[in-house]
């Protein structure tokens, strides 16, 4: 087994990353950026190394700079973490030129997942059902419209280096074909460098449903089930459930096969995600592979018992996979939340700060895997997830109302969060149902929050909250004290205008 790992990535996913190590007794090395210095994962590693400035060019996208710690400070391994270099088949490459070793697949099976003609054609010939539309780019105008037409308006022209909903387009008709090729194409040479375009049968009001897959060195492959990812804003997934309760034994011995087949067919080890679109009659089609954890990994690990991380690392160091296919079973519900630093209210717009007072919501079936503490900025230079809330029952509906109680009991201060948002979307009668798929937040109708807040003056509200949090940290007063006022039993309204009212005395007497 390793004896160190460098954490090339920061905020929750490192934090996940080194309880895993601490548990198989192996040292972690974090790195960090200039506004990283004080961060969690900075404090919690083992070692902590400087990488550079704030800007994630200067620092987590610092191929050199990391690698050259790696080597500077003995690590056996680099632990990618998702985003930033998870993914990057040059950044693999020379990871494994300099004998340190990946914890992901090889640069080969990046390479070969990154484009996506290569992937469906690949897919394709291993049976594993693709969107119909073409295996390879569209070479002209004329091909393309005749291919077009053959399966039907509309279609969708992707990009064959884009994904995650990048350098796509929505194409209705063939007039409108040429213009819409054309723009494409130009984009994907200008984000990719790459202009290879093709064709997909665009699928009406899909769900994402996509499953976790493991595969060892040796060739043993496991799937893990699967998960419901529907719930998302413009491609940036906002909650996910394990299992989905759209997806029947059937379908799921169907589409956990059809997963692991994927993974085979590009000798594929590491954990891995297989993502497919699901429509209405559960016909479902290979969409991408992600080749790295993913952020929504948890669900499982809650489903499972098997700790993803601790595989993922087991594997890469030459391990089999610790568990038979028949050993795993689905155990129960749970459902992830994402907390993002952002303003439902106002079009999602980021939110940045400090935080000023922050208490997470705790006991059965409750978990957060976070990269903040009260005191920490969030800052423009990073992603704004400020924490996963994942919720554990023994089914959906009792999973549902545990994540409602814990979203209340989440307390964050000093910056806006889509908390309430959450809280609105797990009420719905769509989710509640299980009746929802891709488009389901862009047809959504919330325009104002249910509760007023006490104040709009930011300032107000930061005193506030300082007050509070100084009040809860002395113990002066029991602030759970409700007053005529409340609307709710939510926590902000239980100790926000109370502590509101004693700030405005403060500031009075002060
Ligand atoms: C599609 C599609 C409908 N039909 N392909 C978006 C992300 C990228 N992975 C593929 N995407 C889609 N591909 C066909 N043929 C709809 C989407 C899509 C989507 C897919 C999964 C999750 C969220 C989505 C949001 C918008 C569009």
């Amino acid at each position: 087994m390793f004896k160190k790992i460098l954490i090339a990535n920061r905020g929750e996913i490192a934090i996940r990353i080194i309880k895993a190590c601490r548990e198989l007794g192996i040292k972690s090395a974090a790195i960090y950026s200039d506004a990283d210095l004080t961060s969690l994962h900075t404090r919690m590693a083992d070692e902590a190394f400087h990488i550079g400035a704030s800007a994630a060019s200067e620092s987590y996208l610092n191929k050199n700079k990391i690698i050259e710690i790696a080597k500077s400070i003995s690590a056996d391994a680099i632990h990618p973490g998702y985003g930033f270099f998870s993914e990057n088949a040059s950044f693999i490459e020379e990871v494994e030129k300099s004998g340190i070793t990946f914890i992901g697949p090889s640069s080969k099976s990046v390479k070969m997942m990154g484009s996506k003609t290569a992937a469906r054609t690949l897919m394709n010939k291993n049976g594993v059902p693709v969107v119909p539309g073409t295996l390879e780019a569209i070479k002209n105008v004329e091909i393309g419209i005749e291919f077009s037409e053959k399966i039907g308006f509309p279609i969708l022209l992707k990009a064959s280096a884009g994904g995650g909903g990048k350098g796509m387009r929505k194409v209705y008709s063939k007039e409108e074909f040429k213009t819409a090729f054309e723009s494409t194409k130009r984009e994907a040479l200008k984000s990719f460098a790459n202009d290879e375009v093709y064709i997909e049968k665009f699928i009406e009001n899909p769900k994402h449903i996509e499953v976790q897959v493991i595969a060892d060195k040796h060739g043993n492959y496991r799937h893990v089930f699967e998960r419901e990812c529907s719930i998302q804003r413009r491609h940036q997934k906002i909650i996910e459930e394990a299992p989905s309760s759209f997806v029947d034994q059937l379908t799921r011995d169907k589409i956990t096969t059809a997963a692991i087949q994927a993974a085979k067919s590009c000798n594929y080890f590491n954990a891995g995600t297989i993502e497919f679109l699901m429509d209405s009659n559960k016909e479902f089609y290979f969409l991408e592979m992600n080749t790295r954890i993913q952020v929504e990994h948890p669900v499982t690990e809650l489903i499972s018992g098997i700790d993803l991380v601790r595989e993922q690392i087991a594997i890469a160091a030459g391990n089999k996979i610790s568990f038979e296919q028949n050993d795993i079973n689905i155990n129960g519900f749970a459902l992830e939340c994402r907390i993002y630093a952002e303003d439902p209210d106002n079009n999602f717009l980021p939110s940045t700060g400090k935080i000023l007072h922050y208490k997470e919501p705790n006991g059965i079936g409750v978990r957060v895997d976070s990269g903040f503490a009260a005191d920490s900025e969030i800052s423009i230079h990073y992603d704004p997830m400020i924490a996963k809330l994942i919720c554990w029952d023994r089914d959906r509906n009792k999973a549902i109302n545990r994540m409602k109680r814990a979203l209340n009991e989440f307390q964050i201060a000093g910056i806006t969060t889509n908390v309430k948002f959450l809280t609105y979307i797990l009420n719905t009668s769509e989710f509640t149902n299980g009746d929802y798929d891709i488009n389901f937040i862009d047809n959504l109708n919330y325009t104002e929050s249910i509760l007023e807040t006490p104040s709009d003056n930011k300032e107000e509200h930061e005193i506030a909250a300082s007050v509070l949090a100084a009040l809860i940290k002395t113990k002066q007063k029991s602030t759970t004290k409700k007053n005529a006022s409340v609307k709710d039993n939510s926590w902000w309204e239980q100790n926000y205008e109370w502590i509101y009212c004693q700030n405005k005395r403060k500031v009075k007497t002060s």
